[in-house]
């Protein structure tokens, strides 16, 4: 039987390259920022346009799939997860680095039907290498096959998460101890390429064994989820438990003995659903 989400997937990625080639033309230029919740939470208006060319070119196509997007929830539209096709978008997953130009920028799409990924899209347009997935068929790197590390041992890893915009003390606190207790298990090292979507692919494709995360949303989620899972990485919930796309959290690793020690090492804060805010 044909597989009916192939064609939403092969329309994804050219519309995702034409994302990819306006934000690199946008740092050619001067890039006004605004606010969005805090000093440090940041928008141009180079993520509204992205995210308007990719919800109109694939609601011309397909109009009625629904939409997550990041900055149409940031506008007020609903974000809901449905059992219907639903295009989870974020045009610019590093928009701290878009405003650098620190190199690690990427449009994500994640593409769920009775809200399971179907495929997910991850374009670094910096660095030009496009990650596709579709559920069953593998993941890949601008068409090469990949995988994560395999390693088992988390003293022989390389970490990577995420500081977070909100300066409340408390979690403030708990990030700071959970870096720490990570450190001195011992790991290799961490790191924060500061793109969710980019530290997924680089978990999928081996350069990193392991990322996790409190504070995200599903649109920084989606589209790396299948790429992570296809390449046969491990991804939970931060208590270890299945990972809930709408819980604003997760683990991933190229191996459960590594996912599991972090579940251990880990301590939560709340930090709500993307599907109850707002
Ligand atoms: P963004 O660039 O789309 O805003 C870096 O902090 C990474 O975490 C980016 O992928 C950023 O996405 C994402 N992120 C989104 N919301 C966040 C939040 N509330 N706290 C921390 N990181 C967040
Ligand atoms: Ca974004």
């Amino acid at each position: 039987m044909a597989d009916p989400w192939q064609e939403c997937m092969d329309y994804c990625v050219e519309v995702t390259k034409q994302a990819g080639k306006m934000i690199c033309e946008a740092l050619q230029k001067d890039i006004a920022v605004m606010q969005k919740s805090s000093p440090v939470d940041l928008v141009t208006e180079t993520d509204q346009k992205v995210e308007q060319l990719i919800i109109s070119s694939i609601k011309e196509k397909y109009p009625t799939h629904s939409f997550i997007g990041e900055e149409s929830v940031a506008a007020g539209s609903p974000s809901l997860l449905t059992d219907n096709p639903t295009w989870i978008i974020d045009p610019i997953d590093g928009t701290t680095n878009f405003v650098h130009r620190f190199p690690f920028v990427s449009v994500s799409i994640g593409f769920t039907v009775k809200k399971k990924v179907e495929f997910g899209i991850v374009y670094s347009c910096i660095e030009d290498k496009l990650y596709t997935a579709r559920k069953g068929k593998g993941a890949f790197c601008n068409g090469a096959p990949i995988k994560v590390s395999g390693q088992q041992d988390i003293c022989q890893s390389l970490v990577l998460t995420e500081m977070g915009f909100k300066k409340d003390p408390e979690h403030f606190r708990i990030m700071m101890d959970n870096m720490k207790a990570i450190l001195t298990i011992p790991v290799h090292g961490i790191r924060s390429p500061g793109s969710a979507a980019v530290n997924m692919c680089l978990v999928a494709c081996g350069a990193a064994d392991a990322y996790y995360h409190m504070g995200i949303h599903c649109w920084d989620m989606a589209g790396g989820a299948a790429i992570l899972t296809e390449a046969g990485g491990v991804i939970v919930d931060i208590s270890g438990g299945p990972f809930d796309l709408m819980s604003r959290r997760l683990i991933i690793a190229s191996s459960r003995p590594i996912a599991e020690r972090l579940v251990k090492e880990i301590t939560v804060f709340p930090c709500g659903r993307d599907d109850t805010e707002g």
